[in-house]
């Protein structure tokens, strides 16, 4: 597929980037001093990952970094965001630093700008330390505090090549997901947790962010959300107050607190008094820290309707006006995409606007005489971007896109059932090949990169 004329024009100096995680690709689970993550207690518990699937090996890339570097490179990548495993920095959560684990990410970070690929580090991509699990995880003010000196840590050995931090990956997810529905790690099964759990989280984001700031002044400084984009199933008024219910849920218990309104107030009658954490005077401060950008990962759109049977919500999902799914069974709505990067940018003093994660799983076939054709991938991308590029005409701060993901790697519960790379892991060699989608997009790197003192590379 051509690169087409509605994303032919993105703004000079627009950054084109790819993402991963740590515990996605890195494997090396037990080498070097690593301690043990929630993601690791978890995959080795039988029945939580489909096949048992874990991240000890994953795409080896913690032995193969060079190779992946040099990928990136073919793909014409102006940025690369992956995360920092915090059990490799701070082996037990708290105290004593692991030496290793921070050469590893200084010969990554150096390889990358040798590369001329500018770093973005995310501190915090779902792999909590066990021990710190233990103490309470999340739902524990502790552990926010323990947030805060691991990113001392890393900021004061790193902070003068990686000049992008993001402290946290879609908070929502970690909360709700580790702690109410029990699908991620830790595994837990309490409403009343999860939401301790997303106080703990952005106290830990504004303290990281006021210690990153100290720490390397000249940073860029985001959160990454997983914001959706929320439509009523009809227009009925009942299906109108369960989607501005479910954008409380989702979006506004975060963005309200993190650009200074406090915890929105229906949510809170909503919640109640059981379930909300007791908020200290100095909480709502720390949490709205100010920011340089917003991180925005986005892959569908949710439908809903009033269901008072569903609790606490009482909203239930509804279908979405388009059979066309990817291999998760999420719809391919791109429309919600432009609609949301307009709404956040219209509702919130945002700044910059950067799509930190976006992307699609479909079941690749393994190569055939080095080619993997995925053109479901390459359409879901093109439709994407335009609808990027119609944000940015509607106003929307939009400055980079990072595809999800650089290669196929570890998908949580999914295990190595779900590839989203643009380069396909033959997972039993270790083979990496780039797939017709990560051509187009280097394609797209190609023709619309800025040479980097004036933009993205
Ligand atoms: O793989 C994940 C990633 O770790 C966080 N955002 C969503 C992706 C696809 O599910």
């Amino acid at each position: 597929m051509q690169v087409p004329e509605s994303i032919s024009n993105f703004p000079a100096g627009f950054l084109w980037g790819a993402a991963t995680a740590a515990y996605q690709i890195e494997g090396a689970a037990g080498e070097d001093g690593r301690g043990e993550s929630i993601w690791d207690r978890f995959s080795h518990t039988p029945g939580k990952v489909v096949n048992g699937d874990t991240g000890d090996v994953a795409c080896d890339h913690y032995h193969r970094w060079r190779t992946d570097v040099a990928l990136m490179k073919a793909l014409n990548l102006g940025a690369y965001r992956f995360s920092i495993a915090w059990s490799r920095i701070v082996p037990d959560g708290r105290g004593g630093v692991n030496e290793a684990g921070l050469t590893f990410y200084e010969r990554l970070v150096d390889a990358l700008l040798a590369a001329g690929i500018t770093p973005w580090a995310t501190l915090y991509h779902w792999d909590l330390p066990q021990p710190l699990e233990d103490a309470g995880g999340w739902p524990n003010r502790a552990t926010a505090d323990a947030f805060a000196e691991y990113a001392n840590v890393v900021s004061r050995r790193l902070g003068d090549r990686i000049k992008h931090w993001i402290t946290l990956n879609e908070p929502w997810c970690s909360a709700f997901l580790g702690y109410w529905t029990g699908e991620h790690a830790p595994g837990r099964t309490s409403f009343a947790d999860a939401i301790h759990a997303t106080h703990g989280l952005l106290l830990a984001h504004g303290q990281a962010t006021t210690v990153l700031r100290q720490n390397v002044p000249d940073a860029r400084i985001g959160i990454v959300l997983n914001p959706s984009q929320v439509y009523p199933a009809t227009d009925s008024e009942l299906d109108r107050a369960a989607a501005y219910r479910q954008d409380g849920f989702a979006n506004r218990w975060f963005l309200d607190p993190l650009y200074g309104r406090g915890y929105p107030t229906d949510m809170l009658a909503l919640y109640g008094p059981n379930v909300v954490p007791e908020i200290l005077p100095t909480d709502l401060e720390v949490i709205a820290a100010p920011t340089d950008f917003l991180g925005v990962n986005y892959y569908s759109s949710s439908f809903v309707r009033d269901d008072p049977q569903n609790r606490p919500l009482g909203v239930r999902h509804g279908p979405a006006p388009t059979d066309e799914k990817t291999a998760m069974g999420w719809a391919v709505y791109p429309q919600g995409f432009t609609d949301l990067l307009v709404r956040l940018a219209r509702d919130y003093p945002t700044g910059p606007l950067y799509v930190t994660e976006n992307g699609a799983a479909y079941p690749d076939e393994a190569p055939i005489n080095g080619r993997v054709a995925d053109p479901l991938r390459t359409s879901y991308y093109a439709r994407h971007l335009a609808a990027a590029r119609a944000a940015i005409d509607a106003g929307a701060p939009l400055q980079g896109y990072f595809a999800w993901s650089l290669m196929d790697n570890f998908e949580w519960a999914f295990g190595y059932t779900r590839r989203f790379g643009l380069i396909y892991v033959d997972y039993a060699t270790q083979e990496r090949t780039i797939k017709d989608s990560g051509k187009w997009y280097a394609g797209v790197g190609g023709r619309f990169f800025t040479p980097r003192n004036g933009g993205s590379r």
